[in-house]
């Protein structure tokens, strides 16, 4: 299914509420979605399962069905949170991970913003933390021998020139797309010489490539290492626009900056192929609220709005985002992680009423 946007006469999600909050919030991001009525094509929604929860009922934690059913039937998906256990189980794969390869969504794009009347939020946060969503340390090879040191666990960190140039020319595509046309590119290559260092000189060939022709001369670059980057990240986020970073960094990176605005449970996200697009709220499974209705579904809405903007569902996209940040200006309808008292159903009702 790769209609053009115009020519699609249905628009087919799967939903994939995977484990804890997750079934509390991908339901809020289907509601907003059908609330946008006739600005997008008829939604249908198919429901699919993955997850820790599904891997301890049948054994598998991603269905071969639930993948063939992205690829083969749907336009796009919404992803919620999975909790893979801290320890090795035989036979089990983190899913998400998984999910992100089998489809080749090779970018996870994370906006960070501040709702400028967000109580005591000094100074805004307006950056994109785009993170390679591949390969790095979540390659997963890990070895466990034992050896005159005892016990010596070992992982492959992978990073290819085809996987850093195309991060980074999405990367440059969208710090392009922005008023500042600002993009950090965030390594460690002091120390990783090899392995940063190709994924920084990589990115930064992106502007030299055959057929680029100028068209990112407007794109300031800078760099930073990563250790630096988070304490300049919290001293004066202003400076960031487009971030884009190896697997790992990018994941702690954007949980970091989610602290910068109030809640992880604001931060959306979007996982981007050139082929396939997959909404999934930045937060994990939450299992310390699982199932007291208080999760916040922003994140989750956000998501989705990310995927219908980046679907060029441009109209449907800014209605639910205003709605969105008319509910958190407002403050009526706020979860507990932001300070409020409302509940999960309370703040989607809000947000559904200013769609
Ligand atoms: N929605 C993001 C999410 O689920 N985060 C938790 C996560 O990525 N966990 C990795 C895993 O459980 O495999």
């Amino acid at each position: 299914r790769s209609l053009s946007t115009s020519a699609r006469q249905s628009l087919k999600i799967g939903l994939i509420p995977a484990d804890g909050i997750g079934k509390e919030v991908i339901p809020a991001a289907k509601a907003a979605i059908i609330a946008v009525g006739s600005d997008i094509p008829k939604p249908e929604f198919i429901d699919l399962v993955a997850g820790w929860e599904c891997f301890t009922r049948t054994g598998v934690a991603l269905p071969e069905e639930t993948v063939e059913i992205l690829k083969n039937e749907c336009d796009c998906a919404l992803f919620g949170s999975v909790s893979s256990p801290s320890r090795k189980v035989v036979g089990y794969s983190s899913p998400i991970v998984a999910l992100r390869k089998k489809l080749d969504l090779y970018a996870n794009i994370r906006p960070v913003t501040s709702v400028a009347a967000q109580s005591g939020q000094k100074p805004a946060v307006d950056l994109v933390v785009v993170r390679e969503n591949t390969e790095c340390l979540y390659v997963k090879e890990e070895t466990l021998t034992v050896g005159e040191n005892g016990k010596e666990a070992r992982a492959t960190r992978l990073i290819t020139e085809r996987a850093s140039r195309r991060i980074g020319q999405m990367a440059f595509e969208l710090a392009k797309s922005r008023p500042r046309k600002h993009l950090t590119i965030i390594h460690k290559s002091n120390v990783l010489s090899v392995t940063d260092g190709l994924f920084r000189e990589t990115v930064r060939a992106v502007p030299s490539l055959p057929g680029v022709d100028g068209k990112y001369s407007d794109v300031t670059i800078a760099e930073q290492l990563v250790d630096s980057a988070v304490y300049r990240l919290f001293r004066e986020p202003e400076i960031f626009d487009v971030m884009v970073a190896p697997n790992l960094y990018g994941d702690i990176i954007s949980d970091a900056a989610a602290a910068l605005v109030g809640s992880l449970g604001l931060i959306p996200s979007v996982n981007a192929g050139d082929n396939f697009v997959m909404g999934e709220p930045v937060h994990g499974s939450a299992p310390d609220i699982e199932g007291k209705g208080i999760a916040n579904p922003l994140a989750s809405i956000r998501s989705a709005a990310l995927m219908l903007r980046r679907l060029d569902y441009t109209k449907a996209a800014d209605r639910i985002d205003n709605a969105v940040d008319q509910v958190i200006r407002e403050g009526r309808y706020l979860t507990p992680d932001l300070k409020g008292k409302s509940t999960t159903s309370e703040v989607l009702e809000a947000v559904l009423s200013k769609i």
